[in-house]
């Protein structure tokens, strides 16, 4: 073999390393043996399933979709090789806004828009060489699709998981259409950028809310996920403990509806701080306030324009009119005005706050504004370093009561129960448990998405479709008029017979919000050809997800809705697990100068332009390298280039090596030295390879494994016969772990070093333990904790040995020289310091 490093580096002409022919190779190849199919009879424990997010068919890859689908492409990749039966699919979130966009701004159908899309995704896919079992793909917009999930809806209807309510919406008018809280922006659309405003609507809603509790707690135990996400669901579903009290209303008979009023609280330890009640502007009180006082009949009704939502509600400004009624403190009797508060919401708790101005900052900001008295019943512990300036701000931390007759001086917990008790004791109090989470409203009026099966009969009311009715076909041959969705006025669509009384009714218009078509795809990829039901029992095999992948952004509402799908779905019988992901990666993004990349950053951003000029491998070999999986990172073409000239540069290497004489068979009692050391370095590099595949997932200490290997290697003294058989395995292992990221290249590498099978399907080498083991270490000595020498000895090496050999190097000596070793201490593998003095 060659031994000079600038023979090894010479460029082979461009002929021999071509990519565009070396891929379209290997893909052959795995086209032809049908690699990728996975199959649903293998043994349960032999099953991975791996997912990456699929993706909105916008019309382009782009660098985000590059990433997320080569970390799972590698992932998979990887435990195909370490025997695993694979599955991982590959599928198309088509329902969406975009593509009624597209309709509108050039006529085109979003049907035909989204199936062009999807063809030209998926050959972009494809030619990045991604292991996807593609016998499995479906498009979210296919009616064999989305008529289990309306068969799914009506079932939950039947069990009374689902209810039509009027409800305060925000809307967006420009997309005409409705927002969840958090496609709102700084109070605008997330698409349009229009500030969003207040409306009320009918729509159906999804009873996630009964699933609170069991959505919080499953989160302890997803040991895979993580932390981060965990805690952002917890955030999202936001259980807090309180109480609900009930305040008398002045002035009303107390046994009637009018004569008391619920708060609910998490502070009933600043009960004595209450100076006022603050009640929403729909809450009944306010409601019936206002029937004789039109000054806040038009100030509730100046409240609907709130253009907010609930998270902005702690920063928007506070107003409010007192209704002329005052509320009973149920401790003191004192009385206390009442007034409506536009910060207040309904829909939570019971619409109504009792109003401690000391130690809530919204509560205080409005006593500020409307001038009401502010009293202060908590102040800091001793021990603390909180202060309290209630000319700046509320006190909001917890603390020691005061200023509450018997109960100064409890603490948080100890005034919470003692208060809760005083307040049981006369039935005007009772723990109760609350959550931020809303159910789940699906209603989305627009166009593209998934038909909701109910209809509007004139006798029987809203009713769903007969299950043999489904699916309720979406038209797709439609023309837009503005962009109010065509269903609306399509006759074919609309006209329908009512299941009920047999008459003609009307069908709906509305369609899903499209996160219900994500939430549940994953196990259709199981059985996607199953007819009845939704899913068959292939689904109870392939699920949960081993390892799912994907972008940060659906840290929140996705998978939460995905965990929510997979409950239902099991107490259908359909799935026999509790969540959905075993394993999930959360990715970092792809930035170009700084910010997210995205369309505008033009050629840059499209891989196409990578793919077509360094090939698919030095694409995903950039990728890997780049950064871990879940931090973001400045992409730069430069990177892909290198990559590029590192595969061409092992491609020589391989066929060099095969150019020369055979190797002989490996006997490591053969070996050089220097051969023994490239052996270890192989098997190290194998052994951690398959750790940082298999647990670490992180891959960029992959690909700068092999550099080194791949140095190692050319470094190599060539005149030791035997030693060319360490080069054959080293240049082997190179192959093998650098093939779950550059899967064409190493195929190629494959054939060239004599193999016939598929690399893709064959297995991960075993590490023999004894490469590993080294005949000599390094230990650093040290004098008097200063480093004076290093010498090479035995692993085993004893303290007495390893003094006598640190004596004879020349440095040490000079420092040791006239003076007595006091003390020996040896830290094995490590260092050897001596003390003396
Ligand atoms: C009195 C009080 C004193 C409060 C204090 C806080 C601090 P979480 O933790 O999110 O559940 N609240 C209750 N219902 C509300 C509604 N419908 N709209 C707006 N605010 C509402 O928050 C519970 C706290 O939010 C409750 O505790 C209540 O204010 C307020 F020093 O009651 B608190
Ligand atoms: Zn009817």
């Amino acid at each position: 073999m060659a031994t000079n490093t600038a023979d090894t580096q010479a460029d082979p002409s461009a002929d021999e390393f071509d990519p565009r022919q070396i891929e379209a190779a290997a893909q052959a190849r795995w086209a032809a043996e049908d690699s990728f199919a996975a199959s649903d009879n293998a043994a349960e424990d032999d099953k991975f399933f791996c997912l990456s997010m699929f993706p909105y068919p916008s019309g382009q890859l782009h660098m985000g979709h590059v990433r997320c689908y080569t970390l799972g492409d590698v992932i998979g990749r990887y435990q195909r090789l370490i025997g695993k039966n694979v599955l991982q699919p590959m599928g198309w979130d088509a329902f969406g806004l975009p593509a009624e966009n597209a309709a509108i701004k050039h006529n085109i159908p979003p049907a035909q828009w989204t199936r062009d899309n999807i063809a030209h995704m998926r050959e972009q896919m494809q030619s990045l060489g991604f292991a996807f079992d593609w016998s499995r793909e479906f498009a979210t917009c296919d009616p064999e699709y989305y008529r289990w999930e309306q068969w799914f809806f009506i079932r939950l209807y039947k069990k009374g998981l689902v209810y039509r309510k009027s409800s305060m919406v925000n809307w967006d008018p420009v997309d005409q259409t409705v927002l969840a809280n958090e496609q709102v922006v700084d109070g605008k659309g997330w698409r349009s950028g229009a500030p969003v405003e207040r409306r009320e609507l009918p729509q159906y809603f999804l009873k996630i809310t009964d699933y609170a509790e069991e959505l919080l707690t499953a989160l302890d135990e997803l040991d895979g996920w993580p932390e981060s996400v965990k805690s952002m669901q917890r955030n999202w579903i936001g259980r807090s403990r309180g109480i609900e009290i009930v305040f008398g209303v002045a002035d009303e008979p107390a046994d009637s509806a009018a004569g008391s009023l619920s708060v609910y609280t998490t502070r009933p330890d600043t009960l004595l701080g209450a100076t006022y009640l603050a009640v929403a502007p729909e809450h009944p009180l306010a409601q019936a306030a206002a029937q004789a006082d039109p000054e806040l009949a038009a100030f509730i009704d100046s409240c609907r324009n709130v253009k907010a939502a609930e998270a902005e509600l702690a920063t928007i400004e506070k107003r409010g009119m007192a209704t002329g009624r005052d509320a009973v403190h149920p401790l003191t009797g004192e009385r206390l005005p009442i007034w409506v508060a536009n910060f207040v919401l309904m829909d939570y708790g019971s619409g109504a706050v009792m109003s401690v101005p000391a130690h809530d900052q919204r509560d205080w900001e409005f006593a500020r504004k409307y001038d009401l008295p502010i009293v202060q019943v908590i102040e800091p512990l001793p021990d603390s370093e909180a202060t309290c300036n209630l000319e700046q701000a509320a006190y909001t931390d917890h603390g020691r009561l005061i200023n509450s007759g018997s109960y100064d001086g409890l603490d948080f917990e100890g005034a919470f129960d003692a208060i809760s008790e005083a307040l049981a004791a006369q039935g005007a109090g009772k723990e109760t448990v609350n959550y931020r989470l809303r159910d789940w409203g699906v209603s989305r009026q627009r166009y593209w998405g998934c038909p909701i099966p109910m209809v509007h009969c004139d006798d029987c009311g809203v009713v769903p479709e007969l299950e043999s009715n489904l699916p309720v076909v979406l038209p797709t041959e439609v023309t837009f008029e503005g962009v109010r969705s065509p269903l609306t006025t399509d006759e074919r669509f609309l006209a329908c017979t009512c299941p009920i009384c047999g008459g003609p009714a009307r069908r709906e218009t509305d369609t899903f919000d499209t996160f219900m078509e994500s939430s549940w795809y994953y196990a259709r990829f199981a059985s996607p050809d199953s007819n009845q039901p939704m899913l068959d029992d292939r689904a109870k095999f392939w699920t949960p997800v081993d390892h799912y992948v994907g972008g940060i952004e659906h840290a929140i509402l996705h998978l939460l809705y995905a965990r929510f799908f997979h409950k239902l779905m099991r107490d259908e019988g359909l799935v026999d697990s509790d969540e959905p992901f075993r394993q999930l990666l959360m990715l970092g993004m792809v930035l170009k100068n700084g910010r997210k990349m995205s369309k505008k950053d033009g050629d840059a951003a499209n891989p196409q332009t990578l793919i077509d000029r360094y090939g698919a491998d030095a694409v995903r070999t950039a990728m890997m390298f780049a950064a871990p999986p879940d931090q973001s990172f400045e992409w730069s073409e430069a990177g892909v280039e290198g990559q590029a000239r590192f595969l061409k540069r092992l491609t020589a290497q391989v066929r060099e090596f095969v150019a020369g004489k055979p190797a002989p068979a490996l006997d490591p009692a053969q070996l050089s030295k220097a051969g023994k050391a490239l052996r270890r370095k192989a098997h190290e590099a194998l052994d951690r390879a398959g750790d940082d595949y298999g647990r670490r997932i992180q891959f960029n200490t992959v690909v700068s494994r092999v550099h080194e290997l791949s140095n190692a290697i050319r470094e190599l003294p060539g005149d030791h016969a035997p030693d060319r058989a360490a080069v054959a395995e080293a240049l082997r292992f190179a192959v093998v772990i650098l093939s779950p990221i550059a899967p064409h290249v190493t195929q190629h590498l494959w054939e060239l070093i004599g193999e016939s099978s598929v690399l893709a399907t064959s297995s991960w080498p075993a590490v023999d333990p004894d490469a590993l083991v080294l005949d000599t270490i390094e230990l650093v000595v040290q004098v008097n904790g200063k480093v004076r020498g290093r010498i090479e000895v035995e692993p085993a090496i004893d303290a007495d040995a390893a003094q006598a050999l640190a004596l004879g190097d020349a440095n040490v000596q000079r420092f040791v020289e006239g003076k007595t070793v006091r003390k020996t201490i040896l830290v094995p593998g490590k260092l050897l310091n001596l003390v003396v003095g």
